[in-house]
Formats: C-alpha cells, sequence, structure tokens
C-alpha cells in the first residue's frame, strides 16, 4: 500500500475509530462520463489566518437554532465563491491571501441501495481536508491533481452538506516548494462531483497503439468491488473493433489485440473515436485517439514519421479574468490563441493543468507535454517531498494516459544537479517509464557555459531522459541581443532535442528601439536573433518560447514594466499580440511549410 493511502486510512481511522474512510488506489478515470451530481456553482467560505476553524469546528456547520445560542461562525450567512476557480481572482481582499480558507455547501441526494457513491475533486490547492454531514472523509495534499472519498452509507437520504478546509500554504517540504514564479492560486480550482457507480464497477482503464506499433492496441481494464473478476469489453464501433479480455481476482483485464484499418490520430488528422468499455455491471464511454509517438536517433516519429513539434509554454491562467481557468471555454480560448500561432505542441508548464483541457487538445489536434511541479531547488533529501512528487507524476499519468494529445511526461523544470537531485530525479524517470511505457519522458534541464559561447546540455539526468529538453535565456538574463549570435550549443545525446523556453520580456504597447528593454521591438529583435541562432542547431526536434501569454507572478515588481506579471508573454495580458508573435508565427509557417505534420 502507498504511504499517502496508509496516512489517508490512518487518519480516518483515528478520527473515526468504527467507520474508517475508504480512500481508492486511484482516481475513477473519465468522472464527466459518469452518473454524476456536479457540485461546482457558489460555496460559501470563511477565511481563517490563525486556524480557528478546527478548534472550533467549523466542520459541523452549526447554525444558531434560536437568538439566543452563541456560535461564532456562520457559513449560510458568509459570502460565496464560485467553484472550480481559485479564491484570489474573487475577493480583492484575497489577492495575496496564503493560507486556510473554509468551503460548505449544501446539496440534495437520495442514495439508492446496491448503488456505490464518491466525492471526486478534480484539484485543489494545496491541502484539503474533507468533512461530509460534519464527519471527516480524509485529506490530500498537492494542489493540481484528482482525489476521491467513497461515501457510501456516509449520504443522507435528503439534505447533506460538505465542509472542505483548504490550505494553500507554501512549505519548503512540499512539491512546488516556497520558490516559484507563478501565482499561487488558492482554493477549490477543479470540478467537484458526487458520482453514482455499481457495486463493482470499471475504476480505470488505458486503451492505446501498444509502444511504437501501429498495429496493435493493447491496454488494461480494472474492476472495483466485491466481484472484481469476469468478462471485460472494449469496442471501437466505428472501426469494428471488439475486444474481450477477462478480469482476475485482483479485478485487472489486460490485453493485446491486432488492429487494422484504424485512422491515426495528428496534428493534421485529430480522429477520436468512440471507445465503450464494457464489465458485467456497468459501462463506460470515452473519446480516444490513437497514435504512436517514438524515437528514432535524434528524430522524434509520430506515428513512424519524423515531426518538428512548433511549440509554446502555457501556464494554466486566463488573463482576462485574471486567475485559474474556470470552464472548458476559458482553455479552448488560449488553445486557440497558440494554434493562431500555428502551433502544433504546447509545453503545459509548470504543473497539471485541468483534466479537461488535454481532452480539448485532443479535439483541436494540438500535442501536449505534461509536467509536475518540481520545479528549481525543492528539498531533495526529504522522504515526504519524494514521495509526493511521486503521487502527482503517478496521478497526472493516471489521470491523462488515455489522452492521444499527450506525447510527453515532464519530471521537473531548471532542477539544479546535485547528488541528492540526481537520485531523487532517476526515481522519477523511472517511475514515469515503468508507469507509461508508451510517451516519452522529459524534463526542462539546465544547461552550462563552457566559456567561450559554448553552451554545454550536459546534465546527468539528459542520460535518463528520452527527449533531452532545456531552456536558455541568452539575450535576456545572459548578454544582451547583439550576443545572442556568438553561442553555440553542444547536445552531445543521439536523442530528440527540443529547447523548453526561450524568451525576453516586453510591455505590450511600449515602443521603442530595439535596444530598449520591455519594448515590443527589443522582444522581436530578441527573438528574430534567437530564431538565427536555433536555426544552426542541426537536428532540433522542436521549439518552445517562454511563454504564450503574460502571467501573474508575485516576483515581477517593476513597477513601470511588470506590476507583478511576467512579461515575456507573446500576447499581453488583455490578449493582444505583441510584434514578436508576427515573427514567431511566421517562423512556425515556415517550418510547417519544410516539414508538414505527418
Ligand atoms: C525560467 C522558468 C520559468 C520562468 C522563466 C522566466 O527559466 O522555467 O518558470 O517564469 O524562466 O521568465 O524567468
Amino acid at each position: 500500500m502507498n504511504k499517502k493511502l496508509l496516512y489517508l486510512l490512518l487518519e480516518a481511522t483515528l478520527v473515526f475509530p468504527f467507520f474508517p474512510a475508504r480512500a481508492q488506489e486511484g482516481p475513477i478515470q473519465n468522472i464527466s462520463a459518469r452518473e454524476n451530481l456536479g457540485l461546482d456553482g457558489n460555496w460559501h467560505y470563511m477565511v481563517d489566518p490563525y486556524l480557528t476553524g478546527q478548534s472550533s469546528r467549523y466542520y459541523r456547520n452549526v447554525r444558531p437554532g434560536s437568538k439566543s445560542d452563541f456560535v461564532e461562525y456562520d457559513f449560510g450567512a458568509s459570502p460565496s465563491l464560485e467553484v472550480p476557480g481559485d479564491w484570489n481572482s474573487q475577493d480583492p481582499k484575497l489577492l495575496y491571501y496564503e493560507g486556510m480558507v473554509w468551503y460548505q455547501r449544501d446539496f440534495k441526494w437520495h442514495p439508492r441501495s446496491g448503488r456505490r457513491y464518491f466525492l471526486h475533486f478534480g484539484s485543489v490547492n494545496y491541502e484539503a481536508k474533507v468533512y461530509l454531514n460534519g464527519k471527516m472523509l480524509g485529506s490530500h495534499r498537492g494542489g493540481f491533481t484528482p482525489f476521491q472519498f467513497e461515501v457510501t452509507g456516509r449520504l443522507n437520504d435528503g439534505d447533506n452538506f460538505i465542509v472542505v478546509s483548504v490550505d494553500n500554504t507554501r512549505r519548503k517540504e512540499f512539491v512546488p516548494t516556497l520558490n516559484y514564479d507563478w501565482w499561487n492560486y488558492g482554493g477549490i480550482t477543479g470540478d467537484v462531483n458526487l458520482v453514482e457507480m455499481p457495486e463493482t464497477f470499471i475504476a480505470d482503464y488505458e486503451v492505446q497503439l501498444a509502444r511504437g506499433d501501429t498495429s496493435l492496441i493493447s491496454g488494461r481494464v480494472r474492476l472495483n468491488g466485491p466481484r472484481p473478476s469476469g468478462p471485460v469489453q472494449i469496442s471501437i464501433p466505428a472501426a469494428g473493433i471488439r475486444i474481450r479480455a477477462l478480469a482476475g481476482a485482483d479485478g485487472n483485464a489486460r490485453f493485446t489485440d491486432p488492429v487494422r484499418g484504424l485512422e491515426l490520430w495528428s496534428p493534421a488528422h485529430p480522429r477520436l473515436y468512440r471507445v465503450q468499455i464494457m464489465s458485467a455491471g456497468d459501462t463506460v464511454e470515452d473519446e480516444i485517439g490513437f497514435r504512436t509517438i517514438t524515437a528514432r536517433g535524434r528524430e522524434l516519429l509520430l506515428n513512424g514519421k519524423p515531426i518538428f513539434l512548433r511549440g509554446v509554454c502555457l501556464h494554466d491562467e486566463n488573463p482576462l479574468i485574471p486567475g485559474r481557468p474556470r470552464s472548458g471555454a476559458d482553455e479552448r480560448m488560449l488553445l486557440g490563441w497558440a494554434k493562431s500561432m500555428d502551433c502544433n505542441f504546447i509545453r503545459l508548464a509548470h504543473y497539471p493543468h485541468n483534466e479537461s483541457e488535454a481532452r480539448i487538445a485532443d479535439q483541436m489536434g494540438l500535442l501536449l507535454w505534461e509536467e509536475v511541479p518540481v520545479y528549481w531547488d525543492i528539498d531533495w533529501t526529504s522522504d515526504s517531498t519524494l514521495e509526493s512528487a511521486e503521487d502527482q507524476l503517478g496521478d497526472l499519468i493516471g489521470r491523462d494516459k488515455n489522452r492521444a494529445s499527450v506525447i510527453i511526461w515532464s519530471i521537473g523544470n531548471e532542477t539544479p544537479s546535485i547528488p541528492p537531485r540526481d537520485t531523487f530525479m532517476a526515481k522519477l524517470a523511472d517511475l514515469a517509464h515503468r508507469l507509461d511505457p508508451t510517451r516519452m519522458v522529459s524534463a526542462a534541464l539546465l544547461v552550462h557555459d563552457q566559456g567561450n559561447h559554448t553552451i554545454a546540455v550536459d546534465d546527468p539526468l539528459g542520460d535518463l531522459v528520452d527527449v533531452v529538453s532545456f531552456n536558455e535565456y541568452y539575450g535576456w538574463y545572459v548578454g544582451g541581443i547583439s550576443d545572442i549570435g556568438k553561442y553555440r550549443f553542444r547536445i552531445p545525446y543521439d536523442k530528440p532535442a527540443l529547447i523548453s523556453e526561450f524568451g525576453a520580456g516586453a510591455l505590450g504597447g511600449y515602443h521603442a528601439d530595439s535596444l530598449t528593454r520591455w519594448s515590443e521591438e527589443y522582444q522581436e529583435t530578441f527573438y528574430r536573433e534567437q530564431l538565427r541562432m536555433i536555426g544552426g542547431i542541426s537536428g532540433l526536434s522542436g521549439t518552445c518560447p517562454w511563454v504564450l501569454v503574460d502571467f501573474r507572478s508575485p516576483k515581477r515588481l517593476n513597477p513601470e514594466f511588470q506590476n507583478g506579471w511576467n512579461r515575456k508573454g507573446l500576447f499581453t495580458s488583455t490578449g493582444q499580440k505583441k510584434k514578436a508573435f508576427f515573427l514567431m508565427q511566421a517562423f512556425y509557417e515556415q517550418m510547417e511549410a519544410r516539414h508538414p505534420d505527418p
């Protein structure tokens, strides 16, 4: 049993010795396709900077019964926040708030016998304690990945209420740690659902082409419940495919079957098939695309053919709110901006984005890099830090393993090589490979200046990843524009290489000559020089400028040009294109003409 599970069970047992919470092995796959009561919407909230709520038992949600009753809180009379959504963008008092906030909402439900119920959260940043009808269900740490609690037998027939305490205090041992270059948006940032399932149900499934093989479909279905063994069927009606498999006593059914005539998914042709997974008592449907992603020496191959990744980096932030996206429409808008630059690839930095984003990318024909927040210098020697990084990586892969768009799992960003970090990252690389042998594993590496303008990509982690990716800021943090052309890169790997970041800041609408920092002209010239330099790197598999849109960061304090925003966006914070956007767009159009998407 993994340690997180043990923690959940122990905690639940201590609080309710006679009724331990039953935490799951992993959240139910494809929640949005299940019978569910959506619990998004308005939740009451109370801000609790002094951590009074635990001892005052806010989770009991008591309301004064008469005028003379003494109760020092009242959810019902408190204001509300939209869920999903961060609190920072919904109440001006909370813009910089880091700490505890209590959420509460009522709902009506009539549980049916012979059915099982799960309370599922898409993401809560960072630590959540969840209570149903005054009793604790359990807790979860990690701000970006889903989790759930089984609530069978705990629902009232009729009126119910949930209370969640959410704490986004940054801590040294957390992942991410104390210091990072984005806004620490707190709150219930993902969807909340009450899900109804049969007693034995399809808890998880994976349906993909076998690694590098377009003639084999392979995967796994996992049943959960009192009758976990039995036949399962996977069918793809439009392709005339029907696969039968048998789940053993552990609930797992594995299969590998030949397929013929399947149209492959690609950015040029994002074909998705309706896939039906059936067991004796349960059926679930998904939309899945089929493609392979492999490497041959320095070439990256999609469906066996070379592809150049015309990428861009993106934070999970809608600048027009500004805050975490609150709907699929927000995400579609951001991905649409990337498409308008002729991108076929997006690096979702620096943490898991909302689950629906990869589904939208599947539909729009965008390839994705997904990442866990192992960012800069975290606590490499702490067991709990490693456990948290592993949990987040496992949960992300578990959530998005059926998405054709996702081709790269990134295990971290700019982590400086020292022995304990090398050991830590080797474990993550190994875990990602074990959990998903069909995709590429990468990390955004730091480079090292060997003198004479020679930049070596020589991080030992480069030996353990499948795609060598690196960030470089020559002409912005190092040297000026006129130096960019002098740099040469040494990339001593026979693997695909990718520039995972390069970029310069510009305040939209600020115009000056090309030597004036923060002007659109400086940024434009920086891009022109960078693209010339990058053009000299032979065999590169892609580029990802930093970053598509200006984003909020409390580290960016230049009052004239930044004002709490990282200004390296190709779009401004109001959604306007900067001059450099058009240069990048022209470059990508040329690249597409030279290397059309397979
Ligand atoms: C980086 C980081 C990214 C920062 C960016 C910057 O190297 O990976 O998170 O936001 O530089 O703007 O400095």
